[in-house]
């Protein structure tokens, strides 16, 4: 067990939704610390940038398109095996195959509008962080 830190995306939709309070009341009631938080929009440019390890595959376009139609809401959140405990939280991509009470089976539309995006390793936390934030925006 460790004390990790993972970037988690509140996506267009979710905030179109109006959701977002939902999402942030669900990681404090799991027990995790906010470090950072804020809205944004990402060029399409940008967000091509953060999903850079995706450029090969087929839905990287449609990807970039969506998560630069409208404001996003960016965090970080600490606590202990964050990284795993946060994408079991999340549920899985396909909200028809994510479990019951996941955040995306609860608010996601479909696979691609999937409400909730959560670092997948600690390498990928740690491109995923500075992205958005720097260390002194994160304040434990
Ligand atoms: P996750 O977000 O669960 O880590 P991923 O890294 O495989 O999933 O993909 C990143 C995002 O890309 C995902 O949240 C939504 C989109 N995506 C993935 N697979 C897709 C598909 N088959 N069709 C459309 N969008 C997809
Ligand atoms: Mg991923």
């Amino acid at each position: 067990m460790s004390v990790e830190r993972s970037l988690v995306l509140a996506k267009p939709d979710a905030v179109k939704k109006k959701v977002v309070g939902k999402i942030i009341a669900r990681f404090e009631d799991e027990g995790f610390k906010l470090l950072g938080l804020k809205k944004l929009k990402l060029t399409k440019e940008q967000a091509g940038q953060f999903y850079i390890v995706h450029k090969d595959r087929p839905f990287y376009d449609e990807l970039c398109e969506f998560m630069s139609s409208g404001p996003i809401v960016a965090m970080v959140w600490e606590g202990e095996n964050a990284i795993a405990r946060i994408r079991e939280i999340m549920g899985a991509t396909n909200p028809e195959e994510a479990a019951e009470g996941t955040l995306r089976k609860l608010y996601a539309s479909n696979i691609g509008e999937n409400a909730v995006h959560g670092s997948d390793s600690v390498e990928s936390a740690n491109y995923e962080i500075p992205f958005f934030f720097s260390e002194l925006e994160l304040i434990g």
